[in-house]
């Protein structure tokens, strides 16, 4: 294939080849239809997403209290944000803006405000189509679930063998092993493993095999966890010694990579629930040392805090056993998600995955992903202009290669290698 002479036909390939490319969402919170109301989705889920409770507590008035809103059942709820976030303001938000992103796609009219004729229109719609076609409008061709074995509600499903389809992968969740052990101890004892809530060795050792029972019941992508600002590794606290007992062996022994998400601080304002969580700067050094200790394991890193971002993009060029993933909740807006593509394009060439969509609600990988694609391609077209001006001449062939690797391909051959 010829390579391009002009650096207009460059930029018109570059914009092309990240319209047209498939995405793997390597991160969401969906779940297949068989699994019932876990899955989410039609335009009350959307509205009610925890991004928008929280920015409802901002813009509501001083009586509408966090209490009061919990018990509205889930409609009046989406029509409480639709009030005050959509209508008494704008939804100027990168969330706000998201809902509007996917009704649209779907050939709603958002912008006519006519709340009752979109929910009917979603009242129409059988899960089984409409699936399909919200991936297809997101240009995402798999996504990788997030599965938790320590949630009753959704171990009764795996443990039913529901069919699961196929475009869906599963991730084996396991905060509670790390972040709260007696939690995590309560569970494993309720399924007849031997712990309690002082670890010990042998309880560790039931830990290790109740997470291989899962991984085999579940044949997950990876094994992930959310993880505090003050997560530190090496350290002698019940969160290091969980990883070096249970979590590193489990990976080792099953051949697969830890997914850590790290600057999360749980529930500073808990009358919020999930739309109550915040952001610290974390030690990235814990992630270091995690490589440089294990480099027979692979891990998966994004940080929350915007401060953390470089030094995470430089850990990676260091360790061949570390993928830098995604722009992570709240850096998952345009001016975050271009900054940090361009600073990891720096630093890491194509060796990344510019997003995930943390998608909760179905519909919400339409928007994470048209506006993640609107960003990727303004930040390549200029890294490609720059790189024309070099004196470089791709091909389209070669171009549709990068974009591919930023939007899956590099995390395929990461797990492959
Ligand atoms: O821990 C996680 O997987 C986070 O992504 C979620 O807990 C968070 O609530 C979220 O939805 C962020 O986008
Ligand atoms: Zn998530």
């Amino acid at each position: 294939m010829k390579a391009f002479g002009d650096a207009g036909g460059l930029e018109s390939a570059v914009r092309r080849a990240v319209a047209e490319a498939a995405a793997t969402d390597i991160h969401t919170h969906l779940f297949p239809p068989s699994h019932g109301n876990l899955l989410l989705w039609g335009v009350d889920e959307l509205l009610t997403y925890h991004y928008l409770v929280a920015e409802l507590f901002m813009v509501a008035p001083r009586e509408l209290t966090a209490e009061k809103f919990w018990q509205m059942p889930k409609a009046q709820q989406a029509e409480t944000v639709w009030q005050h976030v959509f209508l008494r303001h704008g939804p100027l938000s990168e969330a706000g803006r998201g809902v509007i992103t996917a009704l649209n796609a779907l050939g709603l009219d958002a912008g006519g405000r006519d709340l009752a004729g979109i929910r009917n229109w979603f009242a129409g719609q059988k899960i089984e189509e409409h699936m399909p076609r919200a991936f297809k409008l997101a240009g995402v061709d798999s996504a990788v679930m997030t599965n938790d074995p320590f949630q009753p509600q959704e171990a009764r499903h795996w443990e039913a063998r529901r069919s699961v389809w196929e475009a869906l992968k599963p991730a084996l969740r396991i905060d509670p092993v790390i972040v709260n052990w007696p939690a995590a101890a309560k569970v494993m004892a309720g399924a007849g493993y031997k712990t309690s809530a002082m670890p010990s060795d042998a309880g560790y050792a039931d830990a290790r095999k109740f997470l291989i029972q899962w991984a085999e019941k579940l044949q997950p992508v990876y094994l992930a966890a959310s993880l505090p600002p003050d997560f530190r590794y090496p350290a002698g606290d019940i969160m290091a010694r969980a990883v070096r007992n249970v979590v590193l062996p489990v990976a080792r022994e099953l051949g697969l990579p830890v997914a850590m998400m790290i600057g999360v601080r749980r529930g500073v304002n808990p009358l919020l629930r999930e739309a109550g969580d915040s952001v610290g700067i974390c030690d990235v050094t814990a992630v270091q040392n995690l490589c440089a200790e294990n480099p027979d394991v692979k891990f998966l890193a994004t940080v929350l805090s915007r401060v953390n971002q470089q030094e995470l993009c430089v850990c990676a060029r260091k360790f061949r056993n570390l993928h830098v993933f995604g722009c992570w909740w709240f850096c998952n807006g345009p001016s975050a998600i271009a900054e940090i593509t361009r600073q990891r394009l720096e630093l890491l060439g194509t060796a990344f995955t510019a997003n995930h969509s943390d998608a909760r609600v179905l519909e919400q990988v339409i928007y994470k992903w048209s506006h993640t694609r609107k960003v990727l391609a303004d930040v390549l077209a200029e890294k490609y202009a720059d790189l024309f001006r070099a004196g470089w001449r791709p091909t389209e062939d070669e171009i549709r290669r990068d974009v591919r690797s930023l939007l899956g391909g590099a995390f395929e051959e990461f797990l492959a290698k």
